[in-house]
């Protein structure tokens, strides 16, 4: 018998990294492990969902990176959850370094279809931009303190020192610069790129592979993972208000033994543990990091919370009856010609909160999904749109799209959005290195308590989830790996040398 089989074990939260690790614990035989759900369904931020007879994915679209260094991509092959050219070598050696080569349309707001040739200088300036950026962190450099203002400085550089030819198409490229940074903005999931240190956004690593989705939606690898659960190891409708460690709970008891700590649901009901792996997300830890942990957690781990970024980030499906974008075209950018200031916010959130959806992505193929676009917002004016009702988001966004082809009829048939920031047990999209932040921070909030040193029972609580990981964080694939990270953990506590577990995943 394994040390610690009985070892009463209680994940928080059944995203992903909260699966992982509880399928993990239970295949290594640990048969006392329980998953506490805030809400009535698994996946967290992993949600499918439909528009019309279409499914759409609410929140993770991609997988990051499928090749075989990514467990998400190999999980997903063992199910057979792909289509054949995603798992093509061909498709994993691809490397497009976190920037997939999209096929884009252009249109602008005085009504233009812009053209690609004219385009191409602003975009290849923007790649090489954030490769450099991404450099910095392993150079020890940073020049200035966030990625926008780099930006900013490089772009308006290059700008003046080579496109003085014609001012109409410097000032459009210019404005067409600024919708990237919108792009950029989606992709990091923060408000601006001002709010991104420029050392430490290198943290976030690429692995190789044509980013690719699942064809029945990014859900089928939560549902079968669950079937790998034992019946009843998550209890839904769970929010947990606070935990209790160090025996600071009174009435701590189990059968004649106390346990370290005690789970307390906003319901009242009481969890004992003598392990609770926390998988909650960043933003619902800024949101309740002084009441969700008694005592409260040691003060590197809270200014790391506070210091680590986590922004919103929101998708906007709209269906159309007919397509207004090339049969071949991937992305729909965004150009207003009135800003070539390379601003990547909104002056007046309630009145212009549209100028910041840099455009579309088109979900394809067409045959399955009929003509249907995602709209991408971020930052505060995303945060914004989640408080109007549909049929708001919709007239606007039809009032945008009208003005920027010049075709005053186009009306999309249906709209369906996300609100990642109003969700109480997200509070936001996903993490990122905000201004000041250093690979310190994340160690810190994947640092497990008591701290090292302490006297008391190890182990107590342990964190994971997408937040946890050095260079994964804000994915999918991050996420899993932090669930199976302190799985390890435990397993490697009670393993004796003699009877060492190996890994069957
Ligand atoms: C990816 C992608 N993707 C789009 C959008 C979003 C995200 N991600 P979970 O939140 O899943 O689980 C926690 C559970 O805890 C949850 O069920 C809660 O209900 C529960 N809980 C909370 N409080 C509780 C309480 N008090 N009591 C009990 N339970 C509680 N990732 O790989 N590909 O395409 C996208 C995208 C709109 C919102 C994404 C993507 C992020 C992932 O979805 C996310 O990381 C994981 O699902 C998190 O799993 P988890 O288990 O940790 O938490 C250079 C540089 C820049 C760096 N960025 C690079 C870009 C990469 C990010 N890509 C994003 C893009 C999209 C489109």
């Amino acid at each position: 018998m394994m040390a610690g089989q009985n070892a009463n074990i209680l994940i928080i939260g059944c995203g992903i990294a909260g699966i992982g690790a509880a399928q993990r614990l239970i295949r290594h035989g640990f048969n006392n492990v329980r998953v506490l759900e805030a809400t009535s369904r698994s996946g967290g931020r992993i949600k499918t969902g439909s528009l019309g007879s279409n499914i759409v994915e609410i929140g993770a679209n991609w997988i990051h990176g499928p090749s075989q260094e990514n467990p998400v991509f190999r999980l997903a092959c063992q199910y057979q959850l792909l289509d054949k050219e995603s798992m093509s070598e061909e498709n994993q050696a691809v490397e497009v370094g976190g920037h997939p080569p999209f096929i884009p349309n252009w249109f602008s707001s005085s009504g233009r279809k812009l053209d690609s040739e004219m385009m191409a200088p602003a975009s290849e300036l923007f790649m090489t931009l954030f490769e450099k950026c991404q450099e910095f962190h392993d150079s020890g450099e940073e020049p200035l303190p966030t990625v926008g203002e780099y930006f900013k400085r490089e772009a308006l550089k290059v700008a003046n020192e080579e496109w003085n030819e014609d001012q109409t198409t410097k000032k459009l490229r210019l404005a067409y610069l600024g919708t990237l940074l919108k792009v950029e903005c989606c992709v990091s999931g923060t408000h601006t790129m001002d709010d991104v240190g420029l050392g430490a956004f290198g943290m976030y690593k690429t692995l190789p592979g044509l980013d690719c989705t699942f064809p029945g939606g990014y859900e089928g690898l939560i549902k079968h993972m669950m079937n790998e659960l034992p019946k009843d190891t998550v209890l839904y409708n769970k929010p947990v208000k606070c935990i209790h460690w160090n025996n600071t709970y009174k009435q701590s008891s189990q059968k004649g033994r106390t346990c370290p700590v005690t789970v307390e649901c906003i319901s009242g009901e009481t969890f004992d543990a003598d392990h609770v792996i926390v998988t909650i997300p960043l933003g619902y830890l800024k949101k309740h990091q002084h009441t969700l942990l008694q005592p409260s957690m040691p003060l590197r781990k809270l200014h790391s919370i506070q210091r680590m970024g986590f922004g919103t980030n929101n998708k906007i499906f709209l269906e159309f009856e007919m397509p207004f974008w090339d049969e071949d075209c991937e992305a729909i950018y965004l150009v207003w010609e009135d800003e070539s200031a390379l601003a990547d916010i909104v002056s007046d959130v309630k009145m212009a909160w549209v100028r910041k959806l840099f455009g579309f992505t088109v979900l394809k193929p067409a045959e399955t999904f009929g003509h249907v676009l995602c709209g991408w917002i971020a930052g505060h004016e995303s945060e914004y749109m989640e408080t109007l009702t549909e049929l708001e988001v919709l007239n606007t966004i039809t009032q945008v799209i009208r003005r920027f082809t010049g075709n005053a009829t186009i009306a999309p048939k249906k709209l369906l959005r996300s609100q990642w920031f109003l969700d109480p047990y997200t509070c936001g999209s996903y993490t990122y290195v905000a201004k000041g932040c250093s690979d310190f921070d994340i160690d810190n909030l994947a640092e497990p308590l008591p701290l090292p040193g302490s006297k008391d029972q190890p182990l107590q609580v342990m964190f994971a989830g997408e937040a946890t990981h050095r260079s994964f964080f804000s994915t999918v694939h991050g996420a899993l790996i932090t669930g199976w990270r302190e799985a390890d953990r435990l397993l490697s506590h009670y393993t004796t040398p003699a009877g060492l577990v190996t890994s069957k995943l």
